[in-house]
């Protein structure tokens, strides 16, 4: 599917314009139409690059009624409509264009259930620094949220220079990233992060995704040979980073492939999305294939090959009880998302209950 031979705005093909963006931007071709791949989204615009360079653009107000979903509306790594017309200072977003991924969490602040942190990518390295021993349990959060996402995930152990036992921590890893390659990197240095690029060969497109502090932008600076985003130094205090960069911005590696650099978050919902989840711990899934009852909760339930496991020491209960939390969480995040829409279409129903008993007032009038 991925042609590679594309007659059309060859200009885009390094921002990872291929086949399946012609194809679905073929129905809305017109004169004063172009394609674009949003590089950052900032708040009413977007940075936006055309075949025939960077813009600014809007949302058009029709794309804005029409949509929703807050989590609709272009962000960075869509691929979008681009209506120019000669009487308009800003060309207008008509229409993003059907993702083909999207790296979600909970939305904090509930505009909307979740947000969209990147689009369009394929894979999403899960950064995640090692000077002290590695969090693990976020690290499960964090691939939850990536296996989700419908892109490939691989580990990216930062600050690997500053670890004492960068071997051990890759292991410990290991065993709880299933199927998930791992690299150990130092961020500061060039022929480490290139590491990174294989992943990413013919013009593929690539999230860094992982707290604050964390390397990601000085992952991209070593790459690219330049300061081109702005990093923090570690306050020496606690170790932890601030929270340099702002903004998500797509990033072109010349004849490479495309990286996208998030902030780090603080908060890190999980999306009411269950899925995620059982592919990060597909080793306690596989295990409760042979629990005895089907909706076995693996607390105290005879016959539990879950806590078997654990009595035998192959499944840490640390990790069970990692993997309950976050389902609860997601649970209860699906639930918060079904009241909503429940509450959306109760509103909608009394509109029209209201519509319907206003009319048969009318009718028995006349
Ligand atoms: N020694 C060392 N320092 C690093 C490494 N990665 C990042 N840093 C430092 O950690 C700080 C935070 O890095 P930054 O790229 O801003 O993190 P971000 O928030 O994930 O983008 C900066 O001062 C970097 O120089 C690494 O692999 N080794
Ligand atoms: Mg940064
Ligand atoms: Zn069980």
């Amino acid at each position: 599917m991925e042609n590679h031979t594309l007659a059309d705005y060859p200009e885009l093909h390094e921002f990872g314009w291929t086949a399946r963006w012609q194809a679905l931007f073929a129905e809305h071709r017109a004169e004063d139409r172009l394609p674009a791949r949003v590089l950052r989204g900032d708040r009413g615009s977007a940075l936006v690059q055309t075949p025939q360079g960077v813009e600014r653009a809007k949302s058009s107000v029709r794309l804005l009624k029409e949509t929703p979903q807050a989590s609709d509306l272009p962000i960075v790594g869509d691929w979008v409509v681009l209506h120019r017309p000669e009487d308009l200072d800003f060309p207008q977003i008509e229409k993003v264009l059907e993702r083909k991924s999207a790296i979600r969490r909970g939305d904090p602040d509930k505009t909307s259930d979740t947000q969209v942190l990147a689009a369009n990518v394929d894979v999403i390295f899960v950064v995640h620094p090692i000077a002290d021993a590695p969090h693990l349990r976020r690290i499960e959060r964090e691939l939850s949220l990536a296996w989700d996402a419908s892109a490939k995930p691989v580990v990216v152990l930062s600050k690997a220079d500053l670890s004492t036992d960068p071997e051990g921590c890759m292991e410990s890893v290991a065993s709880i990233a299933l199927g998930v390659d791992i690299l150990l990197v130092n961020a500061l240095e060039k022929s480490s992060c290139e590491q990174l690029l294989k992943y990413i060969t013919g013009h593929q497109s690539a999230v860094l995704f992982g707290p604050s502090g964390a390397g990601k932008s000085t992952i991209i600076n070593s790459i690219l040979g330049e300061d081109r985003l702005s990093t923090q130094e570690v306050r020496e205090v606690d170790g932890g980073g601030r929270h340099t960069t702002v903004a998500r911005e797509l990033i072109n590696i010349p004849g490479s492939g495309i990286i996208i650099d998030t902030p780090g978050l603080r908060v890190l919902g999980l999306t009411g999305s269950a899925e995620g989840i059982s592919s990060a711990f597909s080793d306690i899934e596989e295990l409760a294939l042979a629990c005895r009852f089907r909706d076995c909760s693996h607390n105290h339930e005879p016959g539990c090959a879950v806590q078997i496991a654990i009595e035998g020491s192959t499944l840490l209960p640390e990790r069970l009880a990692s993997y309950n939390k976050l389902m609860k969480e997601a649970q209860f995040a699906a639930r918060k998302t079904d009241a909503r829409l429940r509450a959306e279409e109760e509103s909608k129903w009394k509109l029209v209950s209201k519509a319907a008993r206003e009319f048969n007032k009318r009718k028995k009038r006349d």
